[in-house]
């Protein structure tokens, strides 16, 4: 059986607790924090979390496990079946990774950690990506109601567990309302927030919340 390691506090950790859950694949919750122990990197080369543990090795990244899931696991796919189709799909994940989610990363420890005002420099930097990010995707996601049109895919995942975090920073740092920028993207959340899958997956990272802040001591 795969394992899945990580803490349910973090955002890429449910990506993927999602798709396994949606696809209904069997698999086992290893409580793992992030670090630079050599024991973690040689099972996540860069210290972080999430990992998947299979027959042949570790594989990590996100978007990486999510294919590899796809690919070898039972259950629906979350890809269309075309190749193009299966692109655009990727496409949004991308966007969703590197232009919202990594760029609000910068500012969780203001907005979410109580450790003081983003520098500067970071809050001009990354309110340009994240602009930029908001765009890409008014221009290239549907929202209808799903992502990338009428079926669910594993963009949505992605999406769920990054726009929430991304409009609170923009609330809180920016005092922007980024869900003025991206119509639909608070009615895809609560739309996917009506799933099963979903309510198990918030439901264990809220239970999780207090063990993850006493680990890092985040108060
Ligand atoms: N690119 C990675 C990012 C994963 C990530 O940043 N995970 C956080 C926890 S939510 C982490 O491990 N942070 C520790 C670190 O950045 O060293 C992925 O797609 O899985």
């Amino acid at each position: 059986m795969i394992k899945l390691h990580g803490f349910p506090a973090s955002n890429y950790f449910n990506m993927v607790k999602l798709a396994l859950l949606e696809k209904g694949v069997p698999y086992e919750d290893v409580r793992v924090y992030t670090g630079q122990s050599e024991d973690m990197l040689a099972k996540s080369a860069m210290g972080k979390v999430p990992f998947l543990e299979t027959e042949q090795g570790f594989v990590s990244e996100t978007a990486v496990i999510l294919d590899y899931i796809d690919e070898t696991q039972g259950g629906p796919s979350f890809y269309p079946a075309d190749p193009f189709g299966k692109a655009r799909v990727r496409e949004l994940i991308k966007y969703t990774e590197l232009y919202l989610e990594l760029a609000a990363r910068r500012c969780y420890g203001e907005a979410f950690f109580g450790s003081g005002p983003t520098p500067d420099q970071t809050k001009a930097e990354v309110r340009t990506i994240l602009e930029r990010g908001v765009a890409a995707l008014r221009r290239q996601a549907s929202f209808a109601p799903y992502l990338a049109g009428e079926a669910i895919t594993y963009a949505d995942f992605v999406f769920l567990y990054t726009y929430p975090m991304a409009k609170n920073v923009a609330k809180i740092v920016f005092d922007w309302d980024l869900s003025a920028e991206l119509p639909g993207a608070d009615a895809l959340v609560e739309t996917l927030k009506t799933r099963d899958a979903v309510k198990t997956v918030d439901e264990d990272a809220r239970i999780g919340q207090q063990e993850f802040r006493a680990h890092y001591g985040i108060k």
